[in-house]
Parts: C-alpha cells; sequence; structure tokens
C-alpha cells in the first residue's frame, strides 16, 4: 500500500525505532546467499558449503567478482582475495607444521591450537598469534593441497574465512545501514541492492552466537584492531558497525586501487578516528552558531524575503570551512568554489566572509544601481577575498563564481577557472589551486553537465587534479522526491564513473560532518582525485521561505516540524560532555548577533549598490583604478613581413629532427610552403599567423574543443603524429621563438555543455590569453546553449566581469543535410544588444560628425575608428562572419589588443578552408592593416557608382556565389557586392556610408540561409534605420523552413540557383509592395 506522501519512505512505511525493517533483513538474507555462495571450505570438493539463503549465484573460480543483487555489482578486482587462499594457505601451514612438531611454531599459534582442538570456551582459544607476513624458516611457501580430515581445523579455517568475508561486506555495504538520515525516514532506495550485515546475521556467513566471543585474526584489508591484529568476533562487528553504520556512511570498495582503498580503510576504521580535542568542538560549535544565527538574522529582519536559507543543513558552513583549513595548511593557496542557491548567502557571509553589511544591504529594494547593466539577485553573485587563514596561518584566496539559476551550469566554469589559475601559477599538479563544488541533490543527480565535467576530471588539458564535492542533500527537489527525481540508489552515483570515494554523512552530526571532511580534503591533497561529501540533510523551510511545503510533503514536514535544530543538539551534546557552559554558550550565540546587528545599522549608511564589489575575478592591472579601458583605442593588428614569413615557415616545417610525418600531411606542408612563396595565406595559415604572433607577443592561447587538434575538416595540423613511435607528437606552434608564451591544443572529451563552460572559465582568469573553443559544427553548440545564454551573452551585464572568449562555429550551407550546415547566426544575432532603431550617433563625438542629408556620419578615418571602439565597448558580443583568411587574421588578433574583452562569435567556413579565391594577400595583414568590419566592392562599381543598379549586402561564403554568378552574367558594373563582415556590432557607419555611394542602387540583402535564419531578421531593421527608412530593402535567399537545410543535393543547388537568380534579377521586386 502506498505509504501517504512522506516522500522519501520508499515502498514501505517508516521503521519502528529500534526494530530492523523488513525490507532490511530481506535485503540482508539475499546479500548472505550471495557471499554464501563464494565461501568454500579449503579442500577444493566441488559442493559448496550449504548456507542460509536461497538466492546463491554459482561462482567460478577464475573471476574475483563479488555478484550482488540488483544493479549494483561490485568489482573487486583489485582487492586481494579472500577466496584466494593466502590467508588459509598459511593457516593451514601452520597447523600443518604445529602437527608435526608444536614446539616449531609461535608460542601463541600453539595454544590457539590446542584451544581450538579442546574446543575451548569462546574467546580463551586465542593467544596472540605473530602476523601472518613472518615468515616462517625452513617452510614451504607453496603448501601442498591438504587433505583435511580434521573437522576442527576446517571449522576454524572456515570460520576465518567467513569473518574476512563479514569485515568486507561491512566495507562494502555498511553504508546501506548507516544512519544517515536526520529524519530516519530512510531516503535511500537499496531494494534492489540490499544488505546483510550485523550480529543478528552471522548465520549467513555459517557462523553462530556461540563464535562471537571467539578470537579472529584480522586480515590486512581491515584497520578496525589498531595495534591489535586479532579481536573477538563480538568486537569485530562492534567496530566495523562504529566505522560503517553509524553517521558516516563511506561507499569506496568499486574503487579500482587498493592503495586507495586501504587509505580509506585506515582513515574511517582505526579506532578513536572520531575523537575531537575540547577546542576543536568548541571552534566547532562557534561555526554552527555563525551558520545558525546568520539564517535566523535574515528571517527576522526581512522574514518576506526569498533567501534561499540553509536550515536544516548548518553543518554545510563547518564543513566548507575545514575542507579549506584543511586544504591550507596541506599548501593550498587559493580556492575556486561553485554553489546553487542553497545557502549562497551563509556561504558568502561566514566562509569567504564578504562583509556582512553589503549583504544586508543587498535586501534594500531602495538603494540604487551604482554601475552599467542588470546586476544579478543577491543569489546568484560571486565574490573574492584573499584572507588569512587561522589554523594554517597563511594567506587563502577565495572566490566564489557568481552563476546563473541553472543548476550545475557554473561547474566546468569553476574547473576552467582553476585550470587557468593552476596553468598560471606554474602548479602542474593542483598543490596550490583548488576548486570545491556545492550541489543540490536533484539537480546532481538530475544534471547532465555533472556528468560531463566528472569526465573532465582526468583528461590531461582538463583535470584540476581533484575537486571535493559537496552535496546538500535535503532529500527533496522542489517539491519532487527523490523516488521521482532519480533512478539511483543515491543522488552522488554519478561520482562513481571516475571513481570518486564517496562519504555519506547524517548532517545532523556535526563532528561525523568535520571528520568526513578532513579526511575529503586529504583525499584530494593526497591523491589528486575528486571525491564527493554528501550531507544528508532536511529542508527545514519551503523551496524558499515563501514556499508551503506542506502542500506536497505533509508527512515529512510535519517530521521536520518537531526536528529539533542541530545547533542546540550539538550545544547540548557539549554542555553534557562539560566542554561548554551553557553561559558559554549564550555569550558565543550574542556576540554573532551583535556582529549582525553592528552590520545592520552599517549597512543603512550605503546609499548605492555596487556589483563590482562583487567581482569573482578581478584582472588587476588590466583596466585604470575606477574600472574603466586604459585607452579608447585599438593599434593595427598588422604584422611585419618578416614576422609573416617566419610564422608562416613554421607552419610549413616539422621543426624537430628525427620526425616521420604522414606523406599526406608533408603535401599539405609543402602547398603552405608554396602560398607563402606567393605571399599568401589560405583559412588555415591566417590563424597560424594570428595565433603564432599572439603567442610570441607572450599572450598565451588556448584552443579547445572536439579534434581541434587536426581540424574536424583536415585543415588545420597543429598536432603533428610521428608516423613510427607511439604517441610522439610535435606541436610546431610552440617552436616560434625561445621566450613566446606556451601554446596550448587540446582535444576535448565529446561534450560541448561541459568544455565550452570549462574554456569560459578559463577566459575568466586572465584577460592575457585568447581561449577559443570550437564546435565540431556550428549546429553542436546547442547542446551548451546555457553557458552561451546564461554567461556568455549577459555575462558581463550581470556580473560586471568581462570576458574574452571566442567561438568557433563552423557555418555553411553546402549540401550536407539539415544537420551540419547552420551555426544559427539567427540565434546569436537575436541576443545583441545595439539597438536596431537607433542609428548610434551618440556614440561619436559631436565634433567629430557632419550633417548629411538623413543623418550625421563620422567624417574621418579617427572618428571612424573611435566610433567602432565605443560600439564595441558597449556591446554584449561580437559576432563576426569573415570572408577572407586576413580578416579571420585581424579579428583574432584584434580580441587580444583591444583594451576590454568581449566574447567573440566567429562563423567559420567549411569549403572556403580550400577555396582558391578564399586567399588573402600579405599585404592585408602588413603594419597599418587591421579587421575590416565591411568589405565594400573594390572592383567597377567602386569606379562608376552611379551606373550600379543594385547594392547587395550579404556575409560570408555566399560572397563567393555571388561574385561567381555576376561575373557569369556580366553583370559587374550593374551590382555591387558588399561585404558585411562585422555583424554585430552594426556597423552602421560604414554600411550608411555604402548605401549613400551607391544611391541610385536597390538595397538587396543575400543569404544562403533560409529567411527566417541566418543574418536577415536581424540586418533588415538595420538597414531600414540606417536609409532612414527611404529605401526599400529588399530580400534573395530561400524561404521560410524548419529545418536549416534540405537533405538533398539536387533541392540545394537548385535553392541556391534561385536565389542567385533573384538577387541578379534586375526586375526582382518591381511592384512589390514594400
Ligand atoms: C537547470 C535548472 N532547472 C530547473 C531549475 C528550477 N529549480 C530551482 S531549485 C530546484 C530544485 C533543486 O533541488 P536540489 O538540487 O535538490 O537543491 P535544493 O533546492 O533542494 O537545495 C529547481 C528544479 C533550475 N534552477 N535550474
Amino acid at each position: 500500500m502506498p505509504c501517504d506522501c512522506m516522500r522519501s519512505i520508499r515502498r514501505t512505511a517508516p521503521p519502528q525505532r529500534g526494530s530492523i525493517p523488513q525490507r532490511r533483513r530481506d535485503a540482508m538474507q539475499r546479500i548472505m546467499s550471495a557471499a554464501a555462495a563464494r565461501l568454500r571450505p579449503l579442500t577444493t570438493a566441488p559442493s559448496a558449503r550449504t548456507l542460509s539463503g536461497s538466492r546463491s549465484r554459482p561462482v567460478r573460480p577464475d573471476r574475483r567478482t563479488l555478484y550482488l543483487a540488483g544493479r549494483q555489482k561490485s568489482s573487486v578486482a583489485a582487492e586481494p582475495s579472500l577466496s584466494s587462499g593466502s590467508s588459509s594457505d598459511y593457516v593451514e601451514e601452520m597447523y600443518r607444521t604445529w602437527l608435526d612438531d608444536p614446539s616449531s611454531v609461535h608460542k601463541s599459534w600453539d595454544v590457539f591450537f590446542r584451544n581450538a582442538k579442546a574446543s575451548a570456551a569462546p574467546g580463551s582459544a586465542y593467544g596472540s598469534p605473530p602476523p601472518l607476513q613472518r615468515s616462517l624458516p625452513g617452510r614451504a611457501t607453496v603448501a601442498a593441497p591438504l587433505s583435511l580430515t580434521d573437522p576442527d581445523l576446517e571449522k576454524l579455517v572456515g570460520d576465518h574465512l567467513e569473518v574476512h568475508t563479514l569485515i568486507r561486506a561491512y566495507q562494502v555495504r555498511g553504508h546501506h545501514i548507516a544512519k544517515l538520515d536526520p529524519l530516519d525516514i530512510s531516503c535511500v532506495d537499496l531494494d534492489d541492492a540490499p544488505c546483510s550485515i550485523g550480529s543478528h546475521n552471522l548465520g549467513s556467513y555459517g557462523l553462530h552466537e556461540s563464535d562471537l566471543d571467539k578470537v579472529f585474526r584480522l586480515p590486512k584489508t581491515t584497520f578496525i584492531g589498531g595495534s591489535e591484529d586479532s579481536l573477538t568476533l563480538r568486537e569485530i562487528i562492534r567496530r566495523l558497525e562504529a566505522a560503517y553504520c553509524q553517521h558516516i556512511g563511506v561507499e569506496f570498495m568499486f574503487i579500482n586501487d587498493v592503495h586507495q582503498c586501504q587509505w580509506i580503510r585506515r582513515k574511517f576504521e582505526s579506532p578513536g578516528i572520531l575523537r575531537f580535542s575540547a577546542e576543536e568542538k568548541r571552534t566547532l560549535l562557534a561555526r554552527m552558531v555563525q551558520s545558525t544565527r546568520f539564517e535566523e538574522f535574515l528571517q527576522r529582519k526581512w522574514s518576506s524575503e526569498k533567501r534561499f536559507g540553509l536550515e536544516g543543513c548548518e553543518s554545510l558552513i563547518p564543513a566548507l570551512k575545514t575542507i579549506i583549513d584543511q586544504s591550507s595548511s596541506s599548501g593550498v593557496e587559493s580556492v575556486i568554489m561553485g554553489m546553487p542557491h542553497r545557502g549562497r548567502l551563509n556561504v558568502l557571509a561566514n566562509v569567504v566572509r564578504k562583509e556582512l553589511d553589503q549583504i544586508f544591504c543587498q535586501f534594500d529594494p531602495k538603494l540604487e544601481a551604482a554601475d552599467e547593466g542588470s546586476g544579478d539577485v543577491k543569489y546568484h553573485l560571486g565574490m573574492f577575498h584573499k584572507r588569512m587563514n587561522r589554523l594554517s596561518d597563511k594567506n587563502v584566496t577565495l572566490s566564489l563564481m557568481a552563476n546563473p539559476s541553472h543548476l550545475e551550469a557554473v561547474d566546468p566554469v569553476v574547473q576552467g577557472k582553476t585550470k587557468a589559475e593552476q596553468f598560471y601559477s606554474g602548479d602542474s599538479e593542483g598543490k596550490k589551486v583548488m576548486s570545491i563544488l556545492i550541489h543540490g541533490d536533484a539537480a546532481f543527480a538530475g544534471q547532465g553537465v555533472v556528468y560531463e565535467t566528472f569526465h573532465l576530471s582526468d583528461l590531461p588539458s582538463y583535470t584540476t587534479h581533484g575537486t571535493v564535492h559537496v552535496v546538500v542533500n535535503n532529500q527533496i527537489g522542489f517539491t519532487t522526491d527523490p523516488r521521482m527525481a532519480r533512478s539511483s540508489a543515491y543522488p552522488t552515483d554519478v561520482a562513481r564513473v571516475v571513481n570518486a570515494p564517496i562519504f555519506h554523512v547524517n548532517a545532523d552530526d556535526p563532528e561525523a560532518v568535520t571528520y568526513v571532511c578532513k579526511v575529503a580534503s586529504e583525499w584530494r591533497n593526497t591523491f589528486h582525485k575528486d571525491v564527493v561529501v554528501d550531507l544528508v540533510c532536511f529542508r527545514r523551510n519551503g523551496h524558499n521561505e515563501m514556499d508551503e511545503p506542506m502542500f506536497t510533503q505533509p508527512l515529512m514536514y510535519k517530521r521536520i516540524k518537531k526536528q529539533k535544530g542541530v545547533l542546540l543538539k550539538y550545544a547540548e551534546k557539549l554542555m553534557g560532555e562539560a566542554v561548554v557552559t551553557m553561559q558559554e554558550y549564550q555569550e558565543e550565540v550574542a556576540k554573532y548577533d551583535k556582529i549582525c546587528e553592528d552590520a545592520y545599522a552599517r549597512s543603512k549608511d550605503e546609499k548605492i549598490l555596487h556589483i563590482k564589489h562583487w567581482l569573482d575575478s578581478p584582472w588587476p592591472g588590466f583596466f585604470t583604478a575606477d574600472g574603466r579601458p586604459k585607452m579608447m583605442s585599438c593599434p593595427s593588428t598588422g604584422l611585419s613581413e618578416e614576422q609573416l614569413a617566419h610564422i608562416g615557415m613554421v607552419a610549413a616545417s616539422v621543426p624537430v629532427e628525427d620526425f616521420t610525418v604522414h606523406t599526406g600531411l608533408s603535401r599539405v606542408l609543402k602547398a603552405r610552403a608554396d602560398m607563402l612563396r606567393k605571399r599568401a595565406c589560405d583559412w588555415a595559415l591566417g590563424e597560424y599567423m594570428a595565433l603564432g604572433s599572439l603567442l610570441q607577443q607572450g599572450v598565451h592561447v588556448r584552443l579547445s574543443g572536439q579534434d581541434v587538434e587536426r581540424g574536424t575538416f583536415s585543415h588545420r595540423h597543429h598536432v603533428l603524429h610521428d608516423q613510427n613511435v607511439d604517441k610522439k607528437t610535435c606541436v610546431p606552434m610552440n617552436h616560434i621563438s625561445p621566450d613566446q608564451a606556451t601554446y596550448t591544443v587540446c582535444n576535448s572529451s565529446l561534450s560541448e555543455y561541459g568544455v565550452l563552460g570549462f574554456e569560459l572559465g578559463f577566459a575568466m582568469a586572465s584577460p592575457n590569453a585568447l581561449v577559443l573553443w570550437e564546435a565540431q559544427f556550428g549546429d553542436f553548440h546547442n547542446t551548451a546553449q546555457c553557458i552561451i545564454d546564461q554567461f556568455i551573452s549577459s555575462g558581463q551585464a550581470k556580473w560586471f566581469r568581462q570576458n574574452g572568449i571566442v567561438l568557433l562555429l563552423p557555418h555553411g550551407m553546402e549540401g550536407m543535410g539539415p544537420e551540419h550546415s547552420s551555426a544559427r547566426p539567427e540565434r546569436f544575432l537575436q541576443m545583441c544588444n545595439d539597438d536596431q532603431d537607433v542609428f548610434p550617433v551618440s556614440l561619436c563625438p559631436p565634433s567629430c560628425l557632419v550633417h548629411t542629408l538623413t543623418f550625421m556620419l563620422p567624417v574621418c578615418q579617427n572618428v571612424r575608428e573611435d566610433f567602432a571602439m565605443r560600439q564595441l565597448y558597449h556591446c554584449n558580443w561580437m559576432v563576426v562572419n569573415c570572408s577572407t583568411p586576413a580578416n579571420y587574421f585581424h579579428v583574432l588578433r584584434r580580441q587580444i589588443l583591444l583594451p576590454f574583452r568581449k566574447p567573440l562569435i566567429v562563423f567559420t567556413p567549411k569549403s572556403l578552408l580550400r577555396h582558391p579565391d578564399a586567399r588573402s594577400s600579405f599585404d592585408h595583414m602588413l603594419p597599418g592593416t587591421h579587421f575590416r568590419r565591411v568589405i565594400p566592392d573594390e572592383g567597377p562599381p567602386a569606379a562608376q557608382p552611379p551606373n550600379v543598379k543594385r547594392l547587395i549586402f550579404c556575409s560570408g561564403k555566399i560572397y563567393y556565389d555571388l561574385e561567381r554568378e555576376r561575373k557569369n552574367r556580366a553583370m559587374d558594373t550593374a551590382v555591387a557586392l558588399v561585404r558585411v563582415e562585422q555583424l554585430s556590432p552594426f556597423p552602421f557607419d560604414l554600411v550608411k556610408a555604402e548605401t549613400e555611394r551607391y544611391a541610385n542602387a536597390d538595397v538587396v540583402w543575400c543569404q544562403e540561409e533560409h529567411k527566417n535564419q541566418g543574418y536577415y531578421d536581424y540586418v533588415k531593421p538595420r538597414l531600414q534605420t540606417t536609409v532612414g527608412h527611404t529605401r526599400p530593402v529588399w530580400y534573395a535567399g530561400r524561404g521560410p523552413a524548419a529545418a536549416p537545410a534540405t537533405g538533398n543535393k539536387h533541392t540545394h543547388l537548385m535553392e541556391l540557383q534561385r536565389l542567385l537568380n533573384t538577387a541578379f534579377d534586375m526586375d526582382a521586386f518591381a511592384g512589390n509592395n514594400y
């Protein structure tokens, strides 16, 4: 019968206190059966010992896999095998020796065997035998098969094996019965992965109550003995239950590394690990006071404001502080954090230490915003702060990254920024810079980007050498129960893909939380691998403070209402232990309350809100003190002939000795050399020149994306592979000059969301790096749409931070079908912030403008540049579609030579990569040259503008089709072709000059994309604004369509011809309504 909506109780009613739920008992029974199947008598007799339980599986002797019921299978390939017989051989060996001559074995073994033979009273057989590894002189190391006729011996050895199995079962499954849930409503559905451990289940292991006081030797795979190597079964079980079944549940036995498993076992099994000094307990109490009273303070002052409080998981604050303390003590100097809404203000206040008055004034609705941009709600803002860590006595920089509502989207961004900080500080092993990611349980399980981010964690160019993940597992996602929110037992199962240990902990036990966090940071700082802390808690209020949780989770919330606050519980515990007095506790509370009250009073003096005070990634020295660009100009982006020739030579050669490249690649390099002799560049060479020259200037360049090293279209070849030696590679770009910056070019995992987020984070760390992400084909960017919408296009407006990331998006209708054709320019253009209806004269100083018939125009080149700069400065991002290698070269270099940073979206070509006309002469790349926002027609039309009947504006590859068609039709003087290379911000000034030059021509926008796609919707109103709505703007292109392109080559070509016909048909628009 389904239970009432107590959301976490899964398929069964809540367990009675003190009793073991039937479900668990069944579960235990089942696992026992499985384990029983592994147990055999020491003889190799084919019949397995019959043990209780009915669902045992046969075990192949050559497979060391522990078969578990249901979906969880645990590989123990890396574990020393219990069934390998090493310990049993040893005992047998010992017994045989003892039978021969009792004096030839250690005294303790002698006592042991004599007692055993005499069926000693429980507990009295033991006489502390020597360690297993001690070899016996003169004894054979491999015992001949012993025919065990002595039933006592058989039982003795069998019992030892069974005890070992029992120990192992606790290590594998102890977390299943740990008391993790503060509400005790059993949130984890382990029906399919049951557990059979505990003293009441001895029978499943062939053990009996009478064995409880017998002494058993401990295997090397446990540390419960501390300094003892044997214990009674009763004590073994007690210690295992203490280690694995209380408030900490450790999931780690899937890890394929014995050393790492042993490390974890030692950390959790060693006796006395949870002993805290009085001082440590008082510090922990003080942290709990801060965490709890902060939320209470906000609630008192702003009871009707959303703050996504931490109530129910107050121990998150000591958890994070412990991780930071511990990491700082291990040498970490910078911690970069990402987290969602829940408890964020608390983390800002009590972990990052944002001034409380700055937080409180965010609640004041009357304060005006001082900065440009939209700003963001207070629980999304970021922060950067350097402070002294009291435990380590060292400085540590803490950054909490700003993030959007989109849960988990910030994960890869944090990782990218962390990687960049590691890179720039030469921290190649992650010893100085680390990341902490905080998650909600529903989001951690549900959002695919979590998985994508985990998969970056061990890739050479993406690893941050271990992240500590902390899950605020309040067992609910908005109104949704875990049973509806995930198919896995725990919300943390995703972390298993990278062999990260998972430490579940009852968040109502602050000491257990603190211990687990200590171990987690030690793990990270020892193994430099990811680790997860799962804080099992509850959410005292609704999703936010205004939300009524009883609508959907009535029973859960009835229980929550009765739940005592964790601070009070912990304070009472410490008072009971005489660690603090009531008075001391109350003083601690009063002290923190006063800090809040004082800050509140100060916050009232604030008149203005500054978003820039919430910057998570400052760029010291890049801007003026008040955050402005140091100049408003951009130098020429051209290079000297020598530089071009030198970089070209590198691009056309193999700069190392004894390196065999593929013959096909030799041809590519030779073709490059031939081109260079003609002082020309194709697309790949233009890119080489841009990136290489920036490296020469000391600018780090990082190009990342799927297959970018070779290039999807096999045109780039930035990494050469020796054809004879495995993994021998050469990156010629790193051989340009001895003092150059490093070039990082890296094939990424097959992810867009995760990898683009990562690169965005990387670009955040420094303005002096060119960070490029290339999509395999432009349309694949849509799986990273959240990074584009929430961070790239709007990041500066929301969070006052700039970013110069470059997106390279292969685009073009080439008959390849609906996919692989369109990078969806319309989407990027729709998000541009320039006003389609306003000719931006306000960007020009009045002295630089002249009146034309319709508008004021900037007059001279300097003024034009200033206009262009101001336009760029005010835009949210730049969108370009370059038609020549030279222009691509300039726009990449401009990205770094600009005095500010904006994201750059580049639609890049496919067939143009090898198009013989899509070449640029060095002349267009020399000093004095620059990126051309518009490329006017420089042929016959420009010589006789009045004769031109049609002015066609276009962008990208279609230019070459139009050019060919114009030639075929001999219409060189009648039709002018003008390329709009920078689509956004729209080059109003240059476009206007063209429309005025060809005053007799009708104005056409031509594109190869469908009418409802491409550039048309963006360009049309801007062209109309440019001509003051005095002339029609006609369209030549494909009609509207749902799919970006046809899958039929013939149709594709027909469509192309049709649009070209329209473009050159002088009567095409006659009589049409405008
Ligand atoms: C990608 C995304 N989808 C949906 C939402 C709407 N949303 C906000 S909070 C929330 C529940 C999150 O649950 P959980 O991750 O467990 O965190 P909690 O709020 O419980 O702390 C949802 C669905 C969102 N913010 N982001």
